[in-house]
């Protein structure tokens, strides 16, 4: 224990210190001028970017408006969301589904957008699945999660989900190495060197569809991969990922895995990669790993367990990496837009170091190498590098650029965002952050083509910017304008869960094809009722299915009889709506189950197995209309063995003349 309090204290009093140091003395001083006015989107009109923002350990991913900050959506991804039945009815519950069965909960820690030519093309947005290694994709189209696929042979996939300037592949690599899947993974945790690998996983997207598949995997040294970037232009073809614990450290890694000067950045060529996978040069191993899609005709999920994988050896097959000296544990990795340079962000380190792929393509050439780490060639640092940036700040984390010549580096342990040139490598403007910022976003700032009109930051600790709400404050994202020389904070916004990574597209570029419904023609769900007509309920032993539809403002049908305590009762809403913006919502008393938010056009269906005799009343959860409150109905449940009939009736009152099917009492 005292050991642990002793080699711990360097980096807390680090982290303390440079807190406490870069905390001004009266915050609200930090908005000056015309602020106000640049932040300010008056009601009504529209914000000039979508801000797509990682919900961290919510495992979601929100959406904002830049530059007003205003949250337009949730969108679930890798949690269940019991607002909108996600990972709740019958048609979501696949998507969750993974090698270890269904998991309710991910963190979420970056969003890439699709891009074509190396600019964001407004088609997907991506996020990569922290804990149990995973990639989405959501369709921009209807902003819903579309596809979700595992990675074998991973533990953590946080270098993700970057991709190359044509979309035609994500990347992951594992964060945590552990043994492949393929080997015994049954063994001592201090055999770390001999048994645990690393893999970097390249995911193809389909060019039309986006649908995703496991190219290859790259079969590296045990290391922990953090971040990655593609090349563009002249370097695209090559992908570089941070690297830190080349200590192969097992325990205390805050401590054991700092001892090296420098870890490294690993250059893949993956168009080598892609020769040998042609040449027949990967491995095919035993696997299982999930993958999910989303069938926009049937409004359903469909899991599917995929059970190979082809695996490249990138120490014996030569050419595909090499790896690059970087100083004190590397996060950030971040390639400018004219894919030059390499920006490499040591989180304790007081420098940043760029790297040149000119200079790097020379290196390796002639050889240039100080060595190998496990078998693989080490570039010698000064052969790629192109310069340091001194004195920045400390603790650099994330790097995003402007397009015109300029780099904008996140700093942690200083909290502020430092502006530099990257071909001087002279630092010109520096911003406080409140307080602790993790990444930073500039629209397009990854990209061929940014739009530098902001920055945002997101920061990791609030404390004092909102009002208290208790131990928990909601973290905070910060809006500067860079359109001048100097970065101007204009505005602050809370954000949901923790944000990592964002990314933003211009408005446009999404709202155009942006659905309003889904066409009730084309609606192919097994269950589907396309109109009042065709509501029914249908028994098939004791499973009861509830062909159910929803218009302002009434189910049909909305009384039910004849079903019996243990009975599996599927209620299958059809929204009969074909109107924007008029969902129908769906939820039956005591279901062990969220509701439904059923959308225009669309069948979403909700198990309930009624565990008691009575009266439940089902009704409409999302006021549609003035007499929402009256859309609702009634489910009779009868005894096991009782020999009520099933029946089920709209608009027949209990006033009307008795009809067969309210008299039905079971007498
Ligand atoms: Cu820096 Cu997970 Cu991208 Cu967060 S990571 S900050
Ligand atoms: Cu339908 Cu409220």
């Amino acid at each position: 224990m005292n050991a642990f309090l002793k080699l711990s204290l360097g980096t807390a009093a680090l982290l303390a210190v440079g807190f406490q140091a870069c905390k001004p003395k009266n915050t609200s001083s930090a908005v000056s001028g015309d602020a106000a006015v640049k932040a300010y989107v008056p009601p009504g009109k529209y914000d000039e970017f979508y801000n797509f923002v990682s919900g961290g350990f919510s495992g979601q991913l929100s959406v904002y408006g830049l530059p007003s900050g205003r949250l337009f959506r949730v969108i679930p991804v890798f949690s269940v969301d019991p607002e909108k039945g996600w990972g709740y009815s019958e048609e979501t519950k696949p998507m969750l589904m993974t090698s270890h069965g269904f998991v309710p909960w991910d963190d979420l820690h970056h969003t890439e957008l699709s891009q074509t030519n190396g600019e964001i093309d407004g088609r997907w947005v991506f996020g990569n699945a922290n804990n149990t290694p995973r990639v989405a994709r959501v369709d921009l189209k209807t902003f819903r999660t579309a596809e979700i696929i595992e990675l074998p042979n991973s533990a953590g996939n946080h270098s993700s989900p970057f991709i190359t300037e044509n979309t035609e592949y994500v990347v992951a690599g594992t964060r945590f190495s552990v043994p492949v899947d393929y080997a015994n993974g049954d063994v001592p945790i201090s055999t770390y060197k001999q048994n645990f690998k690393g893999t970097i996983s390249f995911i193809s997207v389909g060019k039309e569809d986006g649908k995703m598949d496991i190219a290859f995997q790259l079969l590296l040294p045990g290391v922990n991969f953090d971040l990655s970037h593609a090349g563009k232009g002249p370097s695209h073809g090559w992908f570089f990922f941070s690297c830190y614990n080349s200590e192969q450290a097992n325990t205390l890694l805050e401590v054991n895995a700092s001892q090296k000067d420098k870890d490294f950045i690993l250059a893949v060529n993956w168009k080598k990669a892609e020769e040998y996978l042609k040449a027949g040069k990967g491995k095919k191993e035993k696997v299982r790993y999930a993958r999910n899609t989303w069938d926009e005709s049937t409004h359903s999920g469909k899991h599917e367990i995929l059970e190979e994988v082809t695996v490249l050896d990138a120490v014996a097959l030569k050419d595909i990496c090499y790896l690059i000296p970087c100083p004190k544990s590397p996060h950030g990795c971040d390639v400018d837009p004219t894919g030059e340079y390499i920006v490499g962000s040591g989180k304790l380190a007081a420098l940043i170091p760029v790297f040149s792929y000119t200079k790097m393509q020379k290196a390796i050439a002639a050889k240039a190498f100080e060595g190998e780490y496990e078998g693989i060639p080490v570039i010698k640092y000064e052969e790629a590098l192109h310069g340091e940036v001194q004195k920045p700040g400390l603790g650099p984390l994330h790097t995003e650029f402007d397009g015109k010549g300029n780099a904008y580096t996140s700093f942690f342990v200083s909290s502020e965002i430092v502006k530099w040139n990257i071909k001087d490598l002279k630092v010109l403007d520096r911003a406080p952050t409140f307080y602790s910022i993790g990444h930073l976003s500039i629209p397009g700032g990854d990209s061929k083509k940014p739009s530098p009109k902001y920055v945002v930051g997101y920061n990791k600790i609030t404390k004092d910017r909102y009002l208290p709400t208790g131990p928990e404050l909601a973290q905070s994202a910060q809006i500067y304008d860079i359109s001048g020389d100097k970065m101007q904070l204009i505005n602050d916004f809370p954000t949901i869960g923790e944000p990592h990574y964002a990314q933003s597209a211009p408005a446009d570029l999404i709202s155009k094809n942006s659905v309003k419904i889904f066409k009730i023609e084309e609606n192919n769900h097994p269950y589907v009722a396309k109109g009042e007509k065709e509501s029914k309920v249908v028994r098939e032993g004791n499973k009861v299915h509830v062909y159910i539809t929803a218009i302002r403002s009434h189910f049909s049908p909305d009384n039910i009889e004849g079903v019996k305590v243990g009975d599996e009762v599927y209620f299958h809403v059809t929204n009969l709506e074909q109107d924007w913006d008029v969902p129908h919502g769906f939820a039956v008393k005591g279901a062990n189950n969220a509701e439904l938010l059923v959308m225009p056009g669309e069948t979403q269906t909700l198990k309930w197995v009624p565990e008691k005799t009575g009266i439940f009343p089902i009704y409409c959860t999302d006021f549609c209309s003035a007499l929402h409150q009256e859309m609702s109905g009634y489910v009779r449940v009868s005894p096991k063995g009782s020999n009520v009939p099933l029946t089920f009736s709209l608009g027949k009152n209990s006033s009307d003349a008795m009809s067969k099917e309210n008299n039905s009492n079971g007498h």
